[in-house]
């Protein structure tokens, strides 16, 4: 097996620098930009959405598919599992929490739980010196009552979700706080009509009713960052989703929150990439889910692609970093579950990095001057740019492996702790 040599990589660099440098780009502010720039990884992935609570045999309203074994039981097991992930990728990290994986004290109803449950996470956080994101979890639960939450029919479930939702702001904003690093609070919920409603406006506008009494409570921006993700459709609700693109953008350019865009979540021939820059002219904070939907929206695990490469380059080029922040969200339990996610985090790092090295003024000149022939040409030749020699360094740098010897570590975790679980 391949194992690398500092030396030559030492050496590789500094000649990809000079490359780099030919076409007027600095590595080393590459390099720094990269180190300050965090990917939050969904905590999800390690055990398949399943959290901790004890709730018996509910529908979950998220597609996983697979039983590879290993999958993190509890909170130990979890962070335990990310903090490997972690240690096998150069990115700058943070963590995105559902409130299913909540560790209260004595069993609590999932729209009770309030900041201290999450105390483990938030002192592993501190000592790891990770931002944490939330979710209220609006899935996999009885009061999901045929599918809804926050736009249901009955008040008593719209009431009980509400709850939940204000909650979770006022977890993210504890968490934030206490981290001194805001926290992003994400909005998703499934609602949904297997087949054609009769009264579509109606439960949008429970939707929007809901939404308003969620974010009645104020909370400083630099303590939580409101965030609401649409979609387009998901398996058993085809003909219609309360919270589609269009609902949230409108509500959020109104209410002064923000959207989340998910790459899964939209027509297969749409792009996330042409989405940035329309929504960010009239909406402050965006957070992508970068998902990976094979036909659909399948969650697959991210891996290196025009598509993510495209969305890297879309933040650089409209210097977009801060305003929109990236985040992770894909579930495969096929496979060894810490690999997808350094397989995802080190896709998207690869991805962050070739943008940043991206010689962008001299695209955006040949664009200004009418030539697009030198535009099209010039972006062919910059994917071949040495950007893999950056990468090595960067992983050097860091102390984590430059190539396939993580695998290896995977394997080897898999041996002495996944297996026995
Ligand atoms: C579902 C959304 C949502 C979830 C997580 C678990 O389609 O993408 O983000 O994946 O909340
Ligand atoms: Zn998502």
């Amino acid at each position: 097996m391949y194992t690398s040599d500092k030396d030559s990589i030492v050496k590789s660099y500094e000649s990809a620098k000079k490359t780099y440098a030919a076409f007027g780009v600095d590595t080393d502010a590459a390099l720094k930009a990269f180190r300050e720039i965090p990917v939050s990884l969904h905590n999800w992935q390690g055990d398949d959405i399943k959290g901790f609570e004890d709730l018996g045999d509910v529908q979950s309203q998220n597609v996983v598919t697979g039983n590879y074994p290993g999958a993190a039981r509890n909170g130990e097991e979890l962070r335990a599992d990310i903090e490997k992930a972690f240690s096998l990728s150069p990115c700058k990290h943070r963590v995105n929490l559902h409130s299913v994986y909540a560790e209260p004290q004595k069993p609590t109803p999932r729209n009770e739980v309030a900041p201290e449950d999450f105390r483990k996470w938030i002192d592993w956080a501190k000592q790891n010196d990770l931002g944490l994101d939330f979710n209220a979890s609006f899935f996999a639960h009885p009061m999901m009552v045929e599918g809804f939450s926050l736009s249901s029919r009955r008040k008593d479930v719209r009431d009980y979700w509400i709850k939940a939702g204000k909650g979770a702001r006022e977890i993210a904003a504890a968490i934030g706080k206490e981290l001194g690093v805001s926290s992003w609070n994400d909005i998703w919920i499934p609602d949904g009509l297997k087949d054609i409603p009769a009264n579509r406006l109606l439960y949008r506008e429970y939707l929007k009713d809901s939404l308003d009494r969620i974010f009645e409570d104020k909370y400083p921006h630099e303590h939580l960052i409101d965030v609401m993700e649409g979609k387009l459709f998901g398996i058993g609700v085809e003909s219609f989703t309360v919270g589609s693109h269009e609902f949230y953008l409108a509500y959020a350019a109104k209410n002064g929150v923000g959207v989340c865009m998910d790459t899964g979540h939209y027509h297969p021939t749409e792009s996330v990439v042409d989405k940035l820059s329309a929504a960010s002219l009239f909406v402050d904070d965006i957070l992508l889910h970068i998902s990976r939907g094979v036909r659909w929206d399948s969650d697959h695990v991210l891996i290196q692609s025009d598509e993510l490469t495209g969305l890297m380059q879309e933040l650089k080029r409209g210097n977009l970093f801060g305003k929109v922040a990236i985040g992770l969200d894909y579930f495969d339990a096929t496979i060894n579950r810490v690999a997808a996610w350094v397989i995802g985090l080190r896709a998207a790092g690869k991805a962050l990095l070739t943008a940043l090295l991206e010689p962008t003024s001299l695209l955006e000149k040949a664009e200004a001057s009418g030539d697009f022939t030198s535009r099209l040409a010039l972006s062919e030749e910059f994917k071949n740019l040495p950007q893999s020699a950056v990468w090595d360094y960067l992983c050097v740098e860091k102390g984590v492996p430059v190539s396939t010897e993580w695998l290896d570590e995977v394997k080897k975790y898999e041996t002495d702790v996944l297996d026995l679980r």
